[in-house]
């Protein structure tokens, strides 16, 4: 089945053919984090320097002495990628008016995964953010703390057993809702917030292109599914993706300037939640009943989104 319609026809002419995370990482088989990655260096080209929390995607792409990267990439600590690409760019901004270096735009990067950005880079990343730095933050969300075993962060979803959280007679997993990074980063009033999800390839990138175009800070949120850890067959991790959004667990929107709008894939009825936990060893233990207070939960949190744009939408 072709999953994502008509790409097959209209990517060739869309999509950068450069590959910029070449192959032999070693990401598992499946991962949509690694594709969401790929994807992003595709958007932004050859003028990005990258700044990497510790990591899933820091750990498969750069075992020593090799690399799969193809742009200017650094390896920092788990809590201070957005400081370090902050500090870039200051840099390059002061060697630039030096007359040290050329005068090509370059794009700096901070990526990190949920744990890396969520939690512990939270500060750094609120910093950088309100300093107003030219850069693009990406959160590689993929709900846990992966790379060191499955343990939970906030930004886990309520209900997934994870290795901190597990279920079991006395818990049913994460008991508290997901943090919503991308609207404290609204609060922190930059030019561009956005959502984006590899299962949408051609949202993704656009998004990418309108955040690497913008002169200040930007913040790209990306769903992130892992068959690893989420106990999921591996070549389920592009209907997995969809259906995050199709559930509106993850809606796909964007916000420039405080105005929002949501993608047009999102879908006009929302299928129900239990479809996308279905597929799941991490929600497997969830009752019926337990299943109906998240979806409750779910659909309040999209209505919430569908009021702010109908009241701030782009263009009003
Ligand atoms: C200060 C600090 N604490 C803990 C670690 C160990 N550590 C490395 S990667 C990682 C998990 C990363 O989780 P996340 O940011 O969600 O990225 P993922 O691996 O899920 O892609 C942890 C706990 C560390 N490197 N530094
Ligand atoms: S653990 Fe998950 S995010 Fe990490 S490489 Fe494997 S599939 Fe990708
Ligand atoms: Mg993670």
């Amino acid at each position: 089945m072709n999953i994502v319609e008509n790409f097959d026809l209209f990517a060739p002419r869309l999509i950068n053919k450069k590959e910029l995370l070449s192959s032999g990482h070693r990401a598992c088989s499946g991962c949509a984090e690694v594709l969401a990655v790929r994807l992003m260096a595709k958007a932004l080209g050859d003028n990005t320097v990258i700044a990497s929390a510790t990591g899933c995607m820091e750990i498969i792409s750069s075992m020593f002495p090799t690399t799969a990267w193809e742009v200017p990439w650094i390896h920092v600590a788990f809590e201070n990628a957005a400081s370090v690409a902050s500090g870039i760019e200051a840099g390059l901004k002061a060697l630039r008016k030096k007359g040290k270096i050329d005068d090509r735009y370059v794009k700096v990067v901070g990526m990190g995964g949920d744990g890396a950005t969520m939690d512990i880079g939270f500060q750094a990343l609120s910093g950088a953010m309100e300093r107003g730095h030219d850069m693009i933050y990406v959160c590689f969300d993929n709900e846990a703390y992966m790379n060191t075993g499955i343990q939970r962060s906030s930004g886990t979803p309520m209900g997934a057993s994870t290795t901190t959280a597990p279920a079991g007679k006395v818990s049913s997993g994460q008991k508290t809702w997901k943090k919503n990074l991308p609207e404290i980063m609204v609060a922190h009033a930059i030019p561009y917030v956005a959502t984006v999800c590899p299962s949408y390839p051609l949202d993704f990138i656009r998004k990418m292109e309108k955040a690497k175009n913008i002169k200040g800070p930007s913040y790209i949120h990306c769903f992130s599914v892992c068959p690893t850890g989420w106990r999921c067959p591996s070549q389920m991790a592009i209907s997995m993706g969809r259906l995050a959004i199709e559930t509106g667990v993850f809606p796909l929107y964007e916000v420039e300037n405080g105005h929002y709008r949501l993608s047009p894939d999102m879908p006009k009825k929302l299928k129900p939640i239990k479809d996308y936990f279905k597929g799941q060893g991490r929600f497997r233990h969830l009752s019926a009943e337990e299943i109906d207070k998240i979806q409750e939960k779910a659909i309040t949190e999209f209505n919430k989104l569908k009021e702010k744009e109908k009241f701030l939408k782009i263009g009003n």
